[in-house]
C-alpha cells in the first residue's frame, strides 16, 4: 500500500522547501514536486509542515528510585512520546546484573513487548572493573553504542576520574560514545548533609545542595579527560551558563566533545523549586537561574550545543491520589515520599511529549531558533550522533517513514489533557501553544491521528544502532 502525503513543507535540517512524499510499506520512497502515483492513498497537507519524527535521545522509562518507580513504563512514555511528535527514544540500561550482556536482555525483555515507537539503549557505566573493561567492546553485538557515565551519586553511580578515563578510552577505540552526567558528586554530599543537619527539607534546598559550579568544573575535567584519551564525549542535560563556557573552551581546541540540554533547563528556575509545589521541579541536575536559561539558549542558537533531549523520568505529584489511564485507576508512589525531606522526593519530571511543541511556541516562535534548527536540534543531530541516520532524523527516500504533519496554525491552552505521559501534572500546565502535531506516523503507520491513538504496544522496534558515529 502507498500513501501520497501532497503539497506539504517540509522542513529539515537544512532546508525548507514544498513537496510530495511517497511512503511505501515502511519507508519513504520518494520525494518530489507534483508526484503522481496511480492507487496511493492521498493525504493533502497543504497548509502543513512534514517534519521528521522526533528523536529523544535521553529518557528513562520504568526506571526504579528513591522507594519507587517512574511512572512511564515503555508504553505510557512511548505512547505520550509519539503524541508529542517523537518516534524514536533512548532509553537507559541500568548496570544491575553481573554481565552487561544480561542487563540489556533484561531490560529487552520488559520492552521490546511494550514499546509503541522505536527505541534503542545507552548503558549506564557504574561498577568498572577487568571484565566490565572486557565487555564494553562487545557491546556493538547488542545494538548498544554509547556509555553513560557520572561524576556525581557517590558510593551509587560514580566512577573515580581515572575509571572515566578508562571508559572513554575503551569506548573510543571501539567507536563508542561516551556520556557524561556532570556534578560535583563529593560536594553535594557535604551539602546534603549539612543542609539536612540544619533542619533544612524544602524542595529549593535540592538546588541549594547541588551548586553549578560542580556541573561547572566536571565538564572541563571530563572534557580533559576525553582530550587526553583521544575519545568523543557527550554531555548529558546541560543546565549551567559555565557548562556551556567550557564546552565552547573544549570545543574550540578541537576536543570532540558534544551537548545536550533539556526543556526544564531552558523554561524554569530555582524559583520554581519555591513554589508550594516545587517537588514537580525536582530532578537531576536541578533548573537553575535566567542566566544560565539565557546562556543555554545562545548555545543552541550558535550551534555550541547539538541536541534538546528531555530526560523524560516522570513521577506522580500525589502518587496517594489514583489517575484513571486507558479506563483504569493507577497510583504510583511519587514525590509525595518527600515531603518532610527533599532527599527523598523521586528526581524526574514528565518531558517526553512536551518538548516538540513547547519548544515549537517558545523556541522558534519567539525566534530564538529557525525551523530547521529546531529539527537539527530534535531529531536529525541525535539521529546523526547516537548512530541512527538516515534512517531516523531524515525526510530522505530509503529513510524510515517517521513523519509528523504539523499544524502551524493551531493554537491551545496546553497541559495534562494533551500530553499523554502517565503522571498527575504537566509543568506547561495553561501554556498557550501555536502549532502542533496532527497526524504522527512510525514507519509509515498513522499511529496518531489528531486526538486518537492508533499505536499499539510492541509496535515498537529495538534499534541496532552502528559504532563509529560522527561527532557533530
Ligand atoms: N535525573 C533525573 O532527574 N531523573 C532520572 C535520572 C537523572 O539523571
Ligand atoms: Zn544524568
Ligand atoms: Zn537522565
Amino acid at each position: 500500500m502507498s500513501l501520497l502525503i501532497k503539497s506539504g513543507t517540509l522542513v529539515t535540517a537544512e532546508d525548507v522547501f514544498s513537496a510530495d512524499i511517497l511512503i511505501e510499506g515502511e519507508t519513504i520512497a520518494a520525494i518530489g514536486v507534483n508526484l503522481h502515483v496511480p492507487d496511493a492513498e492521498v493525504i493533502d497537507a497543504s497548509g502543513r509542515l512534514i517534519l521528521p519524527g522526533g528523536v529523544d535521545p535521553h529518557v528513562h522509562l520504568d526506571l526504579p528510585m528513591a522507594g519507587t518507580v517512574s511512572s512511564d513504563d515503555h508504553y505510557t512514555g512511548t505512547k505520550a512520546a509519539a503524541f508529542g511528535g517523537t518516534t524514536t527514544v533512548i532509553d537507559f540500561v541500568s548496570q544491575d546484573y553481573p554481565t552487561l550482556r544480561e542487563a540489556v536482555d533484561r531490560l529487552r525483555a520488559k520492552a521490546d513487548q511494550k514499546v509503541a515507537v522505536d527505541y534503542g539503549l545507552h548503558m549506564n557505566i557504574t561498577r568498572f572493573d577487568e571484565q566490565v573493561a572486557g565487555e564494553i567492546p562487545c557491546l556493538p553485538d547488542l545494538g548498544v553504542t554509547s556509555l553513560k557515565v557520572f561524576t556525581a551519586y557517590n558510593g551509587r553511580l560514580r566512577l573515580q576520574d581515572g575509571e572515566i578515563f578508562q571508559v572513554l578510552r575503551i569506548a573510543g577505540q571501539n567507536g563508542l560514545l561516551t556520556m557524561l552526567h556532570a556534578e560535583n558528586g563529593d560536594v553535594i554530599e557535604i551539602l546534603i548533609s549539612e543542609a539536612l543537619a540544619a533542619g533544612h527539607t524544602s524542595p529549593e534546598w535540592h538546588a541549594r545542595t547541588r551548586p553549578a559550579w560542580g556541573a561547572v568544573e566536571a565538564v572541563m575535567r571530563a572534557a580533559a579527560l576525553a582530550a587526553q584519551a583521544g575519545a568523543p564525549l557527550y554531555i548529558v542535560h546541560m543546565n549551567a551558563a559555565g557548562e556551556v563556557d567550557m564546552l565552547h573552551y573544549a570545543r574550540q581546541r578541537g576536543v570532540p566533545v558534544m551537548g545536550e540540554t533539556c526543556p526544564q533547563y531552558l523554561f524554569f528556575t530555582e524559583d520554581d523549586l519555591r513554589r508550594p509545589d516545587g517537588a514537580k521541579w525536582v530532578c537531576s541536575p536541578p533548573v537553575r537561574t535566567p542566566d544560565d536559561q539565557e546562556r543555554l539558549w545562545e548555545g543552541l542558537a550558535d550551534g555550541i550545543l547539538q541536541t534538546i533531549g528531555t530526560d523524560h523520568c516522570p513521577f506522580f505529584y500525589n502518587g496517594n491520589q489514583p489517575l484513571v489511564y486507558e479506563g483504569q485507576p493507577v497510583a504510583i508512589p511519587g514525590k509525595e515520599l518527600g515531603k518532610d525531606d527533599f532527599t527523598k522526593i523521586p528526581n524526574g519530571l514528565p518531558a517526553v511529549g512536551d518538548r516538540l511543541p513547547v519548544l515549537w511556541t517558545y523556541g522558534v516562535g519567539s525566534g530564538r531558533l529557525t525551523p530547521s534548527q529546531f529539527v537539527a536540534l530534535t531529531s536529525t543531530n541525535p539521529a546523526k550522533i547516537f548512530g541512527l541516520y538516515p534512517r531516523k532524523g531524515a525526510l530522505f527516500p530509503g529513510s524510515d517513514a517517521d513523519i509528523v504533519i504539523w499544524d502551524p496554525e493551531r493554537s491551545l491552552k496546553y497541559g495534562r489533557a494533551h500530553a499523554m505521559h502517565r503522571t498527575d501534572y504537566n509543568l506547561y500546565e495553561g501554556w498557550e501553544l501555536k502549532g502542533y502535531p496532527e497526524k504522527v506516523f512510525l514507519r509509515g503507520r498513522l499511529i496518531v491521528d489528531g486526538e486518537h491513538w492508533l499505536g499499539q504496544a510492541g509496535a515498537g522496534k529495538f534499534l541496532r544502532r552502528q559504532p563509529g558515529a560522527p561527532t557533530l
